[in-house]
């Protein structure tokens, strides 16, 4: 590369976006909400924010964990950073609090804690007007099925991020066939171990790769509600 193409790289202004995921990927916990709030200033949409900026933070941690970069106590801190960010962005993201579709049952399976994601699912549902029925994490399937039953809900979502523990999601289907709910509930599922094989494996309605895909999919499943 020529001096000047290399300058030129150099010179680079970092956008918003990019400056909210260095400062996530760079665990400063103090800076993120200045970060974030840079970025609404510069006319970036709230959204837009968490995934490209938070969201795709996140990704890179992970490499870094992975790499043995960063460690637990690394994840740990990422994580309240993350919330952090996302406290400036939920308010803006949510709707009225009018809920008129669904409900909408969600939770990450038995064994996984993660919630970050399934919790910016719960805000995207919420503010395109869904009720939504959230049970935390590593949620039994009992307490699936429980909730189905007490809430009346035709549509699940499952949140799985580790792939130790990709068989909760055979004992959730299990358990709603058991409990001769199966055709009664579509179920889709997210999170970063999911691929299409597993939709196909466990018989699943469908895949959601992020927080919008998600959003689609239960707006189609609503409009086909009898
Ligand atoms: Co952990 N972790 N973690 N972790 N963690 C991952 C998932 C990992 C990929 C990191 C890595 O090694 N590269 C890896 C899993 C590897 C694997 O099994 N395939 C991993 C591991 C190994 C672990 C532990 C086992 C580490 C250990 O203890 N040695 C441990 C497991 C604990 C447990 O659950 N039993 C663990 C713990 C943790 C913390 C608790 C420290 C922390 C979570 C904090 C929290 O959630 N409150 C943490 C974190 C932060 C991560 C990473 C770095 C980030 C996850 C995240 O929040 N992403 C993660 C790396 C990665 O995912 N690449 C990693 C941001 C979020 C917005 O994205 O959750 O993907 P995501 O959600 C997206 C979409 O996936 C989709 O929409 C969301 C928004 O767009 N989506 C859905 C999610 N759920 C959906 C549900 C739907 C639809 C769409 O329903 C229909």
């Amino acid at each position: 590369m020529g001096n000047a193409a290399s300058r030129l790289l150099e010179v680079e202004p970092v956008d918003a976006i990019e400056r909210v995921k260095k400062t996530l990927v760079e665990l400063d916990i103090e800076g993120i909400q200045t970060a974030v709030r840079e970025a609404l200033d510069g006319g970036n949409a709230p959204l837009d924010i968490a995934l490209r900026g938070l969201g795709e933070g996140m990704k890179d941690i992970g490499e870094l964990f992975q790499s043995e970069e960063y460690y637990l106590a690394d994840l740990v801190l990422a994580g309240e950073t993350m919330k952090e960010g996302m406290a400036v962005l939920e308010p803006l993201i949510s709707g009225d609090g009018a809920s008129r579709k669904g409900p909408v049952v969600l939770f990450t399976v038995k064994g996984d804690v993660h919630d970050i994601g399934k919790n910016l699912v719960v805000t995207m549902l919420s503010a395109a007007g869904f009720k939504v029925v959230d049970l935390g994490v590593d949620v039994a399937e009992t307490r699936v099925v429980d909730a189905l039953r007490e809430s009346g809900a035709s549509l699940l979502g499952m949140s799985v991020l580790i792939t130790p523990m990709i068989s909760s999601i055979g004992d959730v289907v299990d358990a709603i066939k058991e409990a001769g709910l199966r055709e009664r509930v579509r179920i889709a599922v997210g999170g970063a171990c999911t691929t299409p094989e597993l939709v196909e494996k466990f018989g699943l309605d469908a895949l959601g790769r992020d927080a919008v895909e998600a959003v689609g999919i239960f707006e189609e499943w609503e409009t086909k509600k009898a």
